[in-house]
């Protein structure tokens, strides 16, 4: 499959998913939400695809939507928000969301809009110490969407997450850690090594196990303790059943490093 907006490398089983429209800070258009979607759908039908990694290219991770784009859509008349945000942006972040493998966000600029929904939709959020993060949406009028006021909140607290959204002031990387937006921040030189090492470590990792805790962790989040719990060992069941439970077993008894397969 080849993209115009984007770019999708595989080496061994990680996946690097690039935006790449540089000169525009990597703004969402039409066609790069329906390339994101499809790449994120390729990666999970991919047996090779163990963790996938999702950066910008240039100075930018994600500006949102592209404004230009967004006004030529209004202009064309007929336009509604609520029909693109749910033929759109909804299904991508749902996409992500469900993904049965790790995505880690390397955020290496600025992440505004739905380009921040993008990093909170990630598994794990590591920044360079140049990024930053605004819900940019109030500054022209629009409501947080793409996921922001579902995934903010739980991250960051209902106090913090509101602020951000009412003011839609810029976050720096450093003050993002703080508040546990994201788990780590690194010197510009250091993002790509970084990620490379956690994403080593999510490829050598029992990935359909690593599926099913997303599943368990996003199906607790609207449960109550009971239903988290018969949801948690109905999942332990399918757990307990994969080739890597037994070697995690096995490993451990014979004193040696497991060798999973992500199976
Ligand atoms: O259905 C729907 O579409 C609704 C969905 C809405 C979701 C949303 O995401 S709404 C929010 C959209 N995003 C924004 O409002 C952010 C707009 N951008 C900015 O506020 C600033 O660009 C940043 C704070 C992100 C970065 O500022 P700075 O000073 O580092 O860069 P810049 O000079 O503003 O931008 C560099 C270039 O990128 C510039 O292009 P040019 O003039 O050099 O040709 C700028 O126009 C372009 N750019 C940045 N953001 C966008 C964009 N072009 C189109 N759309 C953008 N969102």
């Amino acid at each position: 499959m080849s993209f115009e907006t984007i770019l999708y490398v595989l080496e061994y089983s990680v996946l690097t998913i690039r935006l790449n429209r540089p000169d525009k800070l990597n703004a969402m258009t039409p066609t790069l939400l329906r390339e994101l979607k499809e790449a994120f759908e390729q990666a999970n039908d991919d047996k090779q695809v163990r963790v996938v990694i999702l950066t910008g290219a240039g100075r930018g991770f994600c500006a949102g939507a592209d404004l230009a784009a967004a006004s030529q859509l209004m202009m064309s008349g007929g336009f509604s928000y609520e029909d693109n945000l749910n033929a759109t942006y909804n299904p991508l972040i749902l996409t992500m969301q469900s993904l049965q493998k790790p995505i880690i966000a390397a955020v290496n600029g600025v992440a505004a809009g739905a380009g921040m929904s993008l990093a909170l939709a990630c598994d794990m959020r590591i920044a360079a110490e140049s990024a930053s993060f605004l819900q940019a949406f109030v500054k022209i009028g629009l409501v947080p969407d793409s996921g922001s006021t579902w995934l903010l909140p739980r991250l960051i607290g209902m106090t913090k997450a509101l602020e951000l959204m009412l003011t839609g002031q810029k976050v720096s990387a450093a003050h993002a850690l703080e508040m546990g937006m994201i788990n780590q921040v690194v010197a510009d030189a250091d993002l790509a090594a970084t990620v490379s090492q956690m994403a080593q470590l999510f490829a050598n990792a029992p990935t359909k196990t690593i599926g099913l805790i997303k599943q368990a962790v996003q199906f607790a989040s609207t449960s109550t303790l009971e239903a988290a719990m018969q949801n948690e060992a109905a999942l332990q069941d399918i757990a307990g059943k994969s080739a890597d439970h037994m070697e995690g077993v096995a490993a451990f008894l014979e004193k040696r490093s497991a060798q999973f397969k992500g199976e």
